[in-house]
């Protein structure tokens, strides 16, 4: 394969951090190249899950879900996804070669924190249950999204987070960590990297059952107390990430939301690196 030679004087942007203090990668756009990774892939093989949760009346996001993934995510590479549903009839998907759905039959709790608190929990158990012996990696997301751009192996690592659209430039005392000393999710004013978003992590099978099983655990831990961390498991998600640093970090570009204004907010540009 024939690509031009990194140049180590040169770094690919200059914009942004690339690289964690405790040496992770932080992936933009415009700083790898997917061909290499995509080859260093398919020699392994790989296998990769990508979970959903489609409980009441989210269950209508599924169809654009789908066949934007199909798309978009992890193309010509084996994927399974696998969506935690309360439907009895999900429609079938005319998925490409290498690609399957299943459908993970799971109650719906009343309340909305529930359901989405509830997700560390049953992807834990399938993971131990079920996804250890189908992938090798894991993609943990929300199902109201919708893939626009290639979301490829570039992402995979032994565990990551990625950073919330409406914190990246934002100060630590700033971010909305819980606050509460009680909770297990605390998170002094003067301290944490980042604010790492719900809605997309992943890693190894065996990390991504570390990761639930602390946020599970910590969440019954302050359901005790009568405490509800501020943002859910997002909240016990960057208690995790706090102590157990993740192996890489994704840009506010793998989560965005229109809600912080077009991509083009960005101060760099949602597509702008050197050429
Ligand atoms: C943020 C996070 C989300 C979670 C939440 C905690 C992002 C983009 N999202 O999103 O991951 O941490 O804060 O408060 O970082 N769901 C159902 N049925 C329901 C409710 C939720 O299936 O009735 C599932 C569904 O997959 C949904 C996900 O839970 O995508 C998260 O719920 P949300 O999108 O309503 O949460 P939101 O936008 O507050």
């Amino acid at each position: 394969m024939l690509y031009d030679q990194p140049d180590i004087l040169k770094p690919p942007r200059s914009d942004v951090l690339l690289v964690t203090p405790w040496l992770a990668p932080i992936v933009w756009n415009g700083v790898f190249n997917r061909d290499i990774l995509n080859a260093q892939f398919h020699h392994i093989d790989v296998h990769i899950g990508l979970t959903a949760f489609a409980i009441k009346k989210y269950v209508l996001f599924l169809k654009t879900f789908i066949e934007s993934a199909e798309k978009f995510f992890m193309v010509r590479h084996k994927v399974t996804y696998y969506i935690f549903t309360d439907h009895d009839n999900i429609s079938n998907f005319t998925l490409a070669d290498g690609r399957k759905l299943v459908i993970l039959k799971v109650p719906a709790y009343e309340r909305w924190q529930d359901v989405t608190m509830g997700r560390m929990e049953m992807i834990r158990d399938q993971a131990i249950k079920k996804f250890s012996k189908e992938v090798d990696y894991l993609v943990c997301v929300d199902v109201d999204m919708i893939f626009l751009e290639e979301v490829g192996v570039e992402i995979l690592s032994d565990i990551f987070g990625t950073l919330h659209p409406g914190f990246f430039g934002a100060l630590q005392s700033e971010f909305t960590y819980e606050r509460r000393a009680e909770s297990a999710a605390y998170i002094p004013f003067d301290a944490g990297d980042f604010y790492y978003a719900g809605g997309n992590f992943g890693g190894v099978i065996e990390e991504v059952i570390r990761l639930t099983n602390f946020c599970h655990n910590a969440m019954l831990e302050d359901k005790q107390k009568n405490i509800e961390a501020l943002w859910h498991d997002e909240s016990y998600l960057n208690k995790y990430f706090l102590s157990y640093k993740p192996t890489k970090v994704l840009s506010p570009e793998y989560i965005w939301n229109n809600y912080y204004g077009s991509p083009n907010a960005m101060p760099f540009g949602f597509n702008s690196w050197p050429a």
